[in-house]
């Protein structure tokens, strides 16, 4: 436990849901005056994705594009090249990110992929950048390879409620998901977890999945938030769209039980307008995905962000920054 009431790991699903379904002003209001406590308001952390194994991926995730069991037309690449990653990650550099995501579509990755993969943590290291890897589940000794190549942060997300998970995913547990966390943080290395939503869940299944982020031993340091692409041939992609206003609701959740977290505003920006944009970054969201590719959909280009951020005034957290007041 902190010493700081507001930073609380004992958060119920009870005072969650009641802080979720309270007037939008109150709820605004309420995780708007905690972002500014913790966190300059007008300013937001860019993080630049790329995709260093794309597709054949062996789990069945039903939301995404990678999965060789659901139906969608993506074809599987091998890893690509520790040169052409860094060549890249320079490029994202120069483009003002300060923060560079590698992700692969793995179950987990294999003892013979370690040694690639500390060096493209190394390289973008030396250049500056933190550094952040999602690769799936990991075991101890990964963990510490990763940790030892000096890693950051790493990405794995609980993706929705304990309740409504296998509903989403059948080839692993919720509880698969909590122990590569716990690995993670226990060696160090920063916790990026957060989820999906607008994937047919209840409002339920969204606080849920909150409290289970905020009630972890240690606060995620960043938590992403993404609105659900809808990609062809998955079984999610005639899901009906979530209403944007409880995608905002979910953003100010987020703040209020995690109050020092960055919280992101992740993946379907492209589907967002400006204002609703706007709204999420009110209610505490202060970190975004730039580039005009994510791992395999669109995202919003950069002048389109550039146009956005001046529109709002808002401005880049620079790197090494963590923004915290
Ligand atoms: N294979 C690794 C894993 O699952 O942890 C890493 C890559 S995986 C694509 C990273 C995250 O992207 C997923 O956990 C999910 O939250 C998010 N994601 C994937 N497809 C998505 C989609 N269609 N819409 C929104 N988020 C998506
Ligand atoms: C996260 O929560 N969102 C990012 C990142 N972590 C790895 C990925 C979004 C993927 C969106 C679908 C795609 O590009 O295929
Ligand atoms: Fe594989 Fe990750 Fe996609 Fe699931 S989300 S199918 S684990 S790439």
């Amino acid at each position: 436990m902190h010493g700081n009431l507001e930073i609380r790991n004992n958060w119920t699903r009870t005072q969650a849901d009641k802080l979720y379904r309270q007037p939008l002003n109150d709820l605004l209001f309420q995780a708007h005056t905690i972002h500014r406590k913790y966190f300059d308001p007008n300013q937001v952390q860019r993080s630049k994705l790329l995709s260093i194994k794309t597709g054949g991926c062996v789990e069945d995730c039903a939301y995404c594009s990678q999965s060789a069991r659901n139906g969608s037309q993506l074809s599987a690449s091998k890893m690509i090249e520790v040169e052409r990653v860094l060549a890249q990650a320079r490029k994202a550099k120069e483009d003002g990110a300060t923060r560079y995501c590698m992700g692969a579509a793995w179950r987990g990755p294999k003892d013979r992929d370690m040694g690639a993969l500390t060096a493209m943590v190394e390289g973008v290291k030396a250049m500056g950048m933190e550094t952040c890897m999602t690769l799936g589940m990991l075991e101890d000794d990964q963990v510490l390879r990763l940790k030892d190549a000096g890693l950051d942060y790493y990405n794995h997300n609980i993706d929705t409620s304990e309740r409504y998970y296998s509903e989403i995913i059948t080839t692993r547990t919720f509880a698969d998901r909590i122990d590569t966390l716990n690995r993670v943080r226990e060696a160090g290395i920063k916790v990026c977890a957060g989820g999906i939503v607008g994937m047919g869940e209840q409002q339920m299944d969204r606080v849920d999945m909150l409290v289970t982020l905020a009630t972890l031993d240690a606060h995620p340091d960043s938590v992403p938030i993404n609105m659900l692409i809808p990609i062809a041939d998955t079984p999610l992609a005639k899901v009906t769209p979530l209403d944007p206003i409880e995608f905002v609701r979910t953003v100010a959740l987020a703040r209020i039980l995690m109050p020092k977290t960055h919280v992101r505003l992740s993946a379907g920006r492209t589907e967002m307008s400006d204002e609703m944009q706007a709204m999420c970054f009110f209610a505490g969201a202060n970190s975004i995905f730039v580039g005009e590719t994510l791992l395999t959909a669109d995202n919003p280009t950069e002048d389109k962000d550039a146009i956005l951020f001046e529109r709002l005034g808002i401005t880049a957290m620079p790197a090494g920054c963590d923004g915290a007041r």
